[in-house]
């Protein structure tokens, strides 16, 4: 099977544990978006969805999906999104797409985390993936050099030759070169970095249920 037919298995799994009559919470990416289409199939059972970035919320919206803001809900009883890398405690590396700080703050409004992926997410150590992190321009200099003292090389991401912006106005720092065997603790300490948004590093909103796409189906790892 193709990664794209891979993708699709996993978002179309994904949907037995979204609960009708109730919000879902819905990321961002390639996967998440076999996911959406696969969601629009139960629209009628559903009041609608919170997102995670602008782009997620144009696709539920052209599929006929009610998108509310994250203030009109307490908390929703699941989130369905992908990663970049995941390892086997359910820790992962997020932020290829750019929305990590706001999927991020969908995740901790959620009972439930349903990370959906092809096999190839799969990693023993996280960090071979460049680890993106969110943060305010001006502090771009210090923290490129806070990584570089713990032997990660920092590079500002880019689109059309241009620094990219995020959803939320802020720049995307992508970091190569890190071994990160304690998720939790490297969370926890890049997080509280003056300028830094947000830590693609998801430890404390792990992931807990995987679903991953492989040649042989859908693997559940809890
Ligand atoms: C999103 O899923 C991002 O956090 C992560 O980068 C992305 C993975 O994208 P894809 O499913 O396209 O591989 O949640």
């Amino acid at each position: 099977m193709t990664q794209d037919e891979l993708k699709a298995l996993v978002g179309q799994a994904a949907l037995q544990y979204v609960v009708p009559g109730e919000i879902v919470g819905v990321g961002t990416g390639s996967t998440v978006n076999k996911f959406i289409d696969a969601l629009a199939t139960m629209k009628d059972r559903l009041p609608g969805a919170v997102s995670s970035s602008e782009a997620s919320t144009q696709r539920l919206q052209a599929l006929g999906i009610r998108v509310f803001d994250a203030n009109e809900v307490e908390e929703l009883s699941v989130y369905i999104d992908g990663a970049d890398e995941i390892d086997d405690q359910g820790y992962m590396v997020k932020g290829g797409g750019a929305a990590l700080t706001r999927e991020k703050i969908v995740a901790a409004q959620s009972r439930r985390f349903v990370c959906i992926a092809d096999e190839s997410k799969r990693v023993p150590v996280l960090g071979r993936f460049p680890l993106p992190v969110e943060v305010i321009p001006m502090a771009v200099g210090r923290i490129t050099r806070q990584f570089a003292r713990m032997g990660g090389t920092a590079r500002l991401r880019t689109r059309d030759g241009h620094p990219l912006v995020t959803d939320n106005g802020q720049q995307i720092l992508d970091v190569i070169g890190l071994q990160i065997r304690d998720p939790l603790g490297f969370e926890g300490e890049v997080s509280q970095w003056p300028g830094v948004v947000t830590v693609g590093v998801f430890a404390h909103q792990k992931a807990s249920v995987c679903l991953l796409g492989t040649a042989s189906g859908v693997q559940t790892l809890n």
